[in-house]
């Protein structure tokens, strides 16, 4: 079949496909940069294991070891992806020149111009994480620390990396969105729930008293509900950080990440439950098994649902912030970017290829029966030409075109990476 017998399929239902493909081309998704190096970053020792509860599993080779080699890798990814990439950073990935090296709480927005310079040769926005993990002043606590003088050093941190995201939001002209994310938490019971909390609490309070412009900089407070040594309790639960995202809506957004919550419950349906209230929310998408596994997104049903609620909330205008957040060190880190990209990608597009205001009527007029049929007809339409279609559009590789292209970089460049 061709695209063209494919749209018209499409229009029958009254679907445009045609402007699914021009909608999603200008969406951006960012790109988590910590998919390239295992999450280790350039600001502390690399052979020092991630701390903050999560975890990096395999050594597959090929992993990118300094700022050269991470920005190939992601130029080589951005090459096989459709669609709108946005860089995002955390802050361990600073680059320091000449022998210089400064701490997380002293760093400045010019550690970040190499980065800086990347995005602007590939006309790429930046979104931006402080680094509450992996580092010598982890207590283990961070921002709930009951030291003062650990709390102090994490709030600094924070501030610094709210100063580094007005830079980048300045420098390259799109917002900033800048996550709030700790793994504070206890592994067993513990003796006080209540006083970290509210110390983290005074402590985002502390960081966002930092001035910004609440359009170019977009701090989120990122929920979860354990991590790996850190399984009785998490500060920053879900309650925690949609409590405080509602108490201070004129200053910062909840981020909700589909590998932070029990098994059974699912972020499509808390979307639209968010969108109730919030102007906007943050999205980290990822595929949890069991646990916060952070495996490679895929094109299956709860992400084809999380699509379709940002899709038919009026996500894609504006009031949700897409970014991917998984890390695969157990096969070749480049494959595991682009696929999860693009079957990212697939999901906003089979979303957009829906009718959905036929859909709501439906439901409206309670006509159950003929919901549940239009839903599941819906599955079996030529979405694959539609899919190619739109990779065309954008100048990207087809499916079957892009791997062949990673197997080649591997053999050129990553194998040599001892
Ligand atoms: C961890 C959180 C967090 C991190 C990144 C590296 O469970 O999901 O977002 O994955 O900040
Ligand atoms: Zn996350």
């Amino acid at each position: 079949m061709s695209y063209e017998e494919a749209k018209k399929r499409y229009a029958a239902l009254g679907i445009d496909a045609d402007a699914a493909i021009r909608t999603l081309k200008e969406v951006p998704v960012s790109l988590h940069c910590w998919q390239g190096d295992d999450v280790r970053g350039f600001d502390t020792d690399p052979s020092k294991p991630l701390t903050g509860g999560i975890q990096t599993t395999g050594n597959y080779p090929g992993r990118a070891r300094n700022p050269e080699e991470l920005m190939a890798d992601l130029d080589e990814v951005i090459r096989l992806v459709p669609g709108t990439p946005k860089m995002n950073l955390h802050a361990s990935y600073a680059i320091f020149e000449n022998g210089e090296w400064a701490d997380r709480d002293k760093l400045e927005p010019k550690h970040f111009q190499k980065w800086v310079e990347f995005c602007k040769k590939r006309g790429l926005g930046c979104d931006f994480n402080p680094t509450f993990f992996s580092h010598p002043k982890c207590d283990p606590l961070t921002l709930s620390s009951p030291d003062e003088a650990t709390r102090k050093f994490w709030i600094d941190h924070g501030k610094a990396c709210i100063r580094i995201s007005t830079y980048l939001a300045e420098e390259l002209g799109q917002p900033c969105v800048m996550n709030i994310w700790t793994g504070d938490g206890f592994k067993d019971i513990p003796g006080d729930r209540m006083g970290p909390r509210v110390r983290y609490r005074e402590s985002i309070d502390a960081i966002l008293s930092e001035p910004y412009d609440f359009k170019k900089v977009k701090p989120c407070i990122e929920s979860k509900v354990f991590g790996i040594g850190v399984e009785a309790y998490t500060v920053g639960s879900a309650e925690f950080a949609l409590s405080y995202a509602a108490m201070n809506m004129d200053k910062c957004i909840p981020l909700m990440d589909n590998g932070h919550y029990h098994p059974t419950e699912v972020v499509s349906d808390k979307i639209p439950a968010l969108l109730a209230f919030f102007p906007e929310i943050a999205l980290h998408v990822t595929r949890p098994i069991r646990w916060d596994s952070d495996h490679v997104v895929l094109f299956d049903d709860e992400t084809k649902e999380i699509a379709r609620e940002i899709v038919r909330c009026g996500g894609l205008r504006g009031r949700v912030n897409l970014a991917l957040d998984y890390f695969d060190a157990s096969i070749n880190r480049i494959a595991a970017w682009a696929v999860g990209f693009r079957n990212f990608q697939k999901a906003l597009l089979f979303a957009l290829l829906q009718p959905a205001d036929e859909l709501k009527a439906l439901q409206d007029e309670s006509r159950f029966t003929d919901l549940l049929v239009a839903q599941e007809e819906l599955k079996t339409l030529p979405f694959g030409e539609v899919w190619d279609e739109y990779c065309r559009f954008c100048g990207k590789p087809l499916d079957g075109e892009w791997y062949p292209q990673v197997k080649e970089y591997e053999q050129k460049v990553l194998v040599n990476r001892k």
